[in-house]
């Protein structure tokens, strides 16, 4: 479907309910806020209900409050799932919706999005969820306000790198400078995103990079955050998404890999490629995906054990 049909779908309902992914990123935040507030702007009854709450880092956007983790089914006629590749994504919040009572509507630029739900629109190519609710909201002939627009920055943002990956396309510096012209201020959110760290993050990062590894002669840079480093610093594993991105800025690195070991039996692995290795095939060896320079995979075991098996695998796939 297009932007206008999805907009055209939307104008339907009066009560909608928007959804994404668990463990949520800047973009999954940012694309449900300012989707929920477009749609206030028109009038309707938005509620924004995820799994998982908003990590505290994103925590300056407006209207995060409102984001409620409560898993109570709303009086809705649809729901938007907004960044979200599959339904087991969305966690526990995927037990609200009715599709015999809602219409569910999925809007993502994942490549590995499974197609999921009544319609949907996906763009691959776009930089980030929020690129499509611009367009979307453009297509509902909402004037942003600048709220929203910081919004929708922020996520394009988040999800580019700060216009760093391949993701970044011309479109998507045009999105920003028309968002900036709606009044979102860029060097604001650089600041709130990038420069805002709390001390124990430097701590762990400083602890963590001390131990930095590579693998496949150089081509793979990697760390693991154990909880005994995590609980030594008081720091919650799920606020690391940046950190990866520091794993690959080594020099000759393709490849740039972070454990997060979740305590539960569970190690998360973040994926991250400069472009040349397609980490979203990387991540489907384990059962996860996402981009083509960002993904994401869960495994069962140790930190010993699922270190050694991924890096062996990416050594042999690279
Ligand atoms: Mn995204």
């Amino acid at each position: 479907m297009t932007a206008s049909e999805i907009a055209q779908a939307l104008e339907k309902h009066r009560r909608i309910m928007v959804t994404s992914h668990v463990n949520p990123d800047g973009d999954s935040i940012s694309s449900q806020l300012a989707l929920a507030s477009v749609l206030k702007t028109l009038g309707k009854q938005a509620s924004i209900i995820d799994q998982d709450p908003v990590p505290e880092r994103y925590r300056f956007l407006p209207g995060w409050e409102f984001i409620s983790n409560k898993m109570e089914t709303p009086n809705v006629t649809a729901v938007c799932v907004v960044d979200c590749a599959n339904p087991e994504r969305i966690g526990q919040a995927a037990e609200l919706i009715t599709p015999a009572t809602m219409e569910l509507i999925v809007i993502d630029h994942h490549v590995s999005n499974d197609g999921f739900g009544h319609i949907q629109y996906i763009d691959t190519q776009a930089s980030s969820t929020c690129e499509l609710i611009y367009r979307i909201s453009q297509k509902l002939n909402v004037k942003l306000s600048a709220e929203q627009a910081t919004i929708l920055l922020s996520g394009i943002m988040t999800d580019s790198g700060g216009f760093r990956y391949s993701n970044t396309s011309p479109v998507t510096l045009r999105t920003a400078a028309l968002l900036m012209e709606s009044g979102a201020e860029l060097a604001w959110i650089s600041e709130q995103l990038y420069f805002q760290h709390p001390l124990r993050h430097l701590k762990v990062l400083g602890q963590l990079f001390s131990d930095l590894k590579t693998a496949a002669n150089g081509k793979v840079s990697w760390v693991a955050l154990s909880q005994e480093i995590a609980r030594k610093h008081g720091f919650d594993i799920n606020d690391s998404e940046e950190f990866v991105s520091h794993v690959l800025s080594v020099k000759g690195a393709e490849v740039g890999l972070l454990f997060k070991e979740q305590g539960n039996g569970i190690v998360r692995v973040s994926f991250r490629s400069k472009g040349r290795v397609d980490v979203n095939r990387l991540a489907a060896i384990f059962g996860g995906g996402g981009h083509l320079q960002a993904a994401g995979a869960r495994l069962k075991g140790t930190v010993d054990d699922v270190t050694k098996k991924v890096i062996e695998t990416v050594e042999r796939e690279i």
